[in-house]
């Protein structure tokens, strides 16, 4: 669970609300002295979280706008000093960890408050702006027990990134000295990629998508329509994404061995919107049955990966050690073909049942699937596990005689 909350939050039009209504920063700290938020309750945001089946969050410790959700001692401007007069991140990761679930920080090295380089502001605002950052980022990592994940964002400074783009994002941040400060900290602890260096994973925005084979992969999405700066709390925004989609975007991620990183922007109050809470526990009640299809999934190895099982009939497949799952978005009633297994199947059953499935093959690679419901028995995703003689493998084009 991604979680953008903080000032915007009170006016209601998303996270870059102060940018752009170009709202001078006077007006916009005013905020801060009605930002007491009564419903806030840590313990809430992570249990929703842990029901919907998510092992980890990330919060947004200080955002673009630079209030902090935390006690910086760099800075005046945050819940601590203010109206609030909380340490929510320090309430965040006390409910985190009581609830068994990894501790994931957001942090903006980017400030508006300092301009943009080479858009706004001085160079001696530029050189305050990266000291911010590492003074802060060194308080987060010293100052509240173990965090899991460092959620770098708001690197960018430029309008166009120039050629050598990642690299000069990395040299303004002094990011190598930065990370090796982090890692120093928090030993075990995983950086994404937005601090201009590759680090651990990469992080696809507003879509799935998926890393070279062999590096970790992040997908990070909102709940509500993707247009530009719909994660924080949007006011009167109702195009939020179907169960189903949402789904089918977790489905998609982890057959590529990815992780999904939903997000969701709670009320200024604290509270969270049904929309979201509804979402939630619809995933966390598809997840209870089908969870083992996504918890630790791989990915086929990129030789192998020629013929997507079923490749463009039910849906999309997971796998694990020797087993595959079958995902049916689409459910083609009593009979379902499936091409592409190299595999034996030894046998096939639909996940939340014990019920085996009449399963045949033919030597050109499809297999019938008989028997099954009229129906789908989940209409969102239904998925059928298949027990194999070894590490999936699918066929290539070139093999099959068609
Ligand atoms: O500008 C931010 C945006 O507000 C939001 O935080 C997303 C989340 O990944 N990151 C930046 C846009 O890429």
């Amino acid at each position: 669970m991604l979680i953008h909350w903080g000032l915007y939050s009170i006016l209601g039009r998303g996270e870059w609300v102060m940018h752009a209504e170009h709202i001078p920063f006077k007006e916009y700290a005013k905020l801060a002295e009605k930002f007491k938020p009564s419903k806030f309750n840590a313990d809430r945001w992570v249990s929703l979280a842990k029901e919907a089946g998510m092992k980890y969050l990330v919060l947004t410790t200080r955002h673009h706008d630079g209030f902090c959700l935390y006690n910086s001692k760099v800075s005046d401007f945050t819940s601590v000093k203010t109206a609030a007069q909380r340490d929510f991140i320090a309430e965040y990761v006390k409910a985190c960890r009581k609830a068994g679930l990894k501790v994931g920080l957001y942090y903006s090295l980017g400030d508006w408050r300092f301009g943009i380089p080479k858009i706004s502001g001085t160079p001696a605002q530029a050189r305050a702006m990266v000291a911010q950052a590492h003074a802060q980022v060194r308080e987060l990592m010293a100052n509240y027990g173990k965090i899991d994940l460092l959620w770098y964002d708001g690197g960018w400074c430029y309008p166009s990134l120039p050629d050598d783009g990642k690299r000069e994002v990395a040299r303004f941040w002094k990011s190598e000295k930065l990370n090796a400060l982090v890692r120093k900290l928090q030993p075990h602890i995983l950086i994404n990629d937005r601090s201009g260096l590759p680090e651990d994973f990469g992080t696809p925005e507003g879509h799935v998508g998926a890393e070279e084979s062999g590096r970790a992969c992040e997908s990070c999405m909102t709940m509500g329509d993707s247009y530009f700066s719909g994660w924080g709390y949007i006011k009167d925004n109702f195009n939020f994404k179907t169960t189903t989609q949402l789904i089918q975007c977790l489905v998609t991620a982890a057959s590529g061995g990815g992780n999904y990183l939903l997000n969701i922007g709670p009320k200024p109050d604290g509270g969270i919107r049904k929309q979201e809470v509804d979402r939630l526990r619809a995933i966390g009640k598809w997840m209870k049955v089908n969870g083992e299809s996504i918890y630790g999934s791989q990915r086929l190895p990129a030789k192998q990966a020629c013929i997507p099982w079923g490749y463009g009939t039910f849906g999309i497949t997971t796998v694990k050690g020797n087993s595959g799952y079958l995902h049916f978005f689409r459910w083609p009633g009593e009979t379902a073909v499936v091409t592409g297994i190299r595999n034996r199947v030894l046998s096939a059953r639909i996940l939340g049942s014990n019920k085996k499935i009449n399963a045949q093959q033919t030597a050109d690679g499809r297999l019938f699937l008989k028997g099954l419901p009229g129906k789908p028995p989940n209409r969102n995703d239904t998925v059928i596990v298949l027990k194999l003689d070894r590490r999936p493998e699918s066929f290539n084009y070139a093999d099959i005689p068609l």
